[in-house]
């Protein structure tokens, strides 16, 4: 160190660089057995036959290498949440986005430059397949952190469903499921075990990261008799912030700093509480509010009082954090408004939607059109009909105005970027409101609770040319259609990158065109593009039609019930016919 100061600047770059390390993963996709939460073994998703895949670390200026190879009967695309993949936004991983899924058999590498530090988390991108347990922590250091602690604790809270994920789709995305209630899942795993605890040192800082892997849930954590510092929400440095608890939605990370006590005589618990109010049933046999033991001496079993806090899911208002690096909200160049809802389409099912549109994933990769159909650079219709693309200008400031018309929250991601979020409440925003918009130094990260019936604002610099996907984190609804296309400045783009050959090798060897519009045709014949899957009824209400399309199956239901009494018993006839009344 000493020899590397004398020599002075030239030296210390060199340094730099001689630091930065090549991290390779070599993960062989493959299936193995597990029974995290003991009750149920079943078959998951892991890496190189081991459940729970590794969790990832690397430094900043790093580079991230991911020798993938698909070992699964089934399609895979692995996507490392909240990397900005500045100039290789075709490492992003969402399948039939920003590339083809990775076929069966075959083999692809991600890799891509670290330039930012923080809480992340690596997971498969291709429909629900996260769920099945192929999902890991990525944990980027800063070559100097700027908060200090003795020790550094990932942990992961996750649903856990004994059902594949291929077998929930299949009830959700159903003509028998009119009002979209999700999969409930069948336990809550911290750390993916049902067992797992913590040691603390006495007097000792600890950094814990949160990280909710889930597919669905949210949850509330707290320790007992212990305040959570919060100093980082998805990968952005805040200002220290005391807390009772942290809410994370799915895919949202929390960092806390903890200070151990200077006491062993009391071992406390960690809580994750599920937010019980996005579940349609509560089923007896789910338990909703995990916990596992902080031990600060093992050899006795004295606990601390249980705090009963009552959490809802407003009881973290993470709006208040502060970013330690400054950045003041400008106005937008442009302003662009997405309505979310829940319908019943012309296919019958029930989906989530952005200005009534459900999102359909179209015949070539949204990223590999923008390179192919270059003559079409600003316009949007080669993308297709039905993903939902916005085309964005370079540099613009972009506001997006969630207005959320369903009664639930909903978390909302943004690839590439993280985004300011300058305003939160009830009701339907418009540019009459009159809400005072926080705009001083508003709290950044790259997934926002948007509340039920209520808005969200968030605005970003599209000053990453590519294509981002925005959508709900709630893998059942980001299936049904909950998401949009940002195609940002594809012009600089096309100037700037180019797509390996081995991503068009890619589509090839799994049957998908690796150029054309969506329809995998050339210019604006856009026949056989993926549309069609609209609203049924002009002039009901979305409520109205959804309970339409519930009342009609019910009518069915209530008619098949009838005729099937009727053949078993007809002494029971008279019933059925009251109980088929009553259903409507
Ligand atoms: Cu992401
Ligand atoms: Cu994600
Ligand atoms: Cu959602
Ligand atoms: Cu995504």
């Amino acid at each position: 160190m000493y020899l590397l100061k004398s020599f002075g600047a030239a030296s210390l770059l060199a340094a730099t660089v001689a630091n930065a390390a090549q991290v390779v993963l070599n993960w062989d996709i493959t299936y193995t057995n597990a029974n995290p939460d003991g009750l149920q073994e079943r078959r998951v998703i892991g890496v190189n036959g081991q459940w729970p895949p590794p969790p990832v670390e690397a430094t900043i200026n790093d580079t991230l290498v991911i020798n993938v190879h698909n070992s699964l009967d089934v399609p895979t695309a692995v996507h490392s949440h909240g990397m900005f993949q500045n100039n290789t936004a075709y490492m992003d991983g969402p399948s039939m986005v920003t590339q083809c899924p990775i076929p069966p058999g075959h083999d692809f590498t991600y890799e891509f430059n670290i330039t930012q530090h923080g809480t992340y988390w690596i997971h498969s991108h291709y429909m629900g397949q996260y769920m099945d347990g192929f999902r890991t922590p990525l944990i980027l250091h800063n070559t100097v952190e700027t908060y200090q602690y003795d020790y550094d604790r990932t942990v992961t809270l996750v649903d856990w469903y004994h059902a594949e994920s291929t077998e929930g789709l299949a009830t959700f995305l159903n003509e028998y499921n009119p009002t979209g209630a999700e999969p409930i899942p069948d336990s809550g795993l911290i750390m993916d075990n049902a067992n797992a605890s913590l040691t603390f040192t006495p007097g000792k800082t600890y950094r814990l990261r949160l990280i909710n892997m889930s597919g669905f849930v949210t949850y509330h954590y707290s320790i007992d008799n212990h305040t959570l510092d919060v100093i980082e929400v998805d990968g952005v440095e805040v200002q220290r912030q005391p807390m009772d608890m942290v809410s994370l939605t799915a895919a949202q990370r929390v960092s806390v700093l903890v200070t151990a006590k200077n006491d062993t005589s009391m071992n406390y618990y960690m809580h994750a509480d599920m937010d019980t109010e996005m579940l349609d049933s509560l089923p007896d046999t789910l338990q909703y509010n995990i916990s596992i033991p902080i031990f600060y001496d093992q050899t006795h079993t004295n606990f601390g009082a249980i705090q009963n806090i009552a959490f809802n899911n407003t009881s973290f208002d993470d709006t208040i954090l502060q970013p330690v690096e400054v950045l003041a909200a400008v106005e937008p160049d442009v302003s662009i408004n997405l309505e979310i809802n829940f319908d019943v389409t012309t296919d019958g099912i029930n989906r989530g939607m952005f200005n009534d549109l459900p999102y359909l994933p179209p015949k070539v990769p949204t990223l590999n059109t923008l390179f192919s159909e270059g003559q079409y650079p600003l316009s949007s219709e080669v993308y297709g009909p039905q993903t939902g693309v916005h085309i964005l200008k370079h540099l613009d400031m972009v506001q997006l105005v969630l207005n959320n018309k369903d009664g639930n929250d909903h978390p909302f991601h943004l690839h590439g970027h993280v985004f300011q979020v300058v305003g939160r409440g009830d009701g339907y925003y418009d540019n009459n409101s009159s809400i005072t918009l926080n705009t001083t130094n508003p709290m950044r990260r790259d997934t926002i609770r948007v509340p039920g019936e209520g808005y969200t604002i968030i605005r970003f610099r599209a000053d990453n040319p590519g294509v981002w996907f925005f959508h709900c984190h709630i893998e059942w609804h980001l299936e049904s259609g909950l998401a949009v296309t940002l195609v940002e400045a594809p012009d600089v783009a096309q100037q700037r990158m180019t797509l390996p050959s081995s991503m068009s090798e890619m589509c090839t060897a799994g049957g998908i065109p690796a150029t054309g519009n969506a329809a995998g045709k050339k210019g604006l014949d856009l026949s056989g593009a993926p549309s069609g899957v609209t609203l049924i009824y002009d002039g009901f209400t979305a409520r109205g039609k959804g309970a339409m399309a519930g009342c009609i199956i019910a009518a069915l239901l209530g008619i098949a019930t009838i005729v099937w009494f009727a053949h078993a018993d007809p002494q029971k006839e008279a019933r059925a016919i009251v109980e088929s009344k009553h259903m409507q």
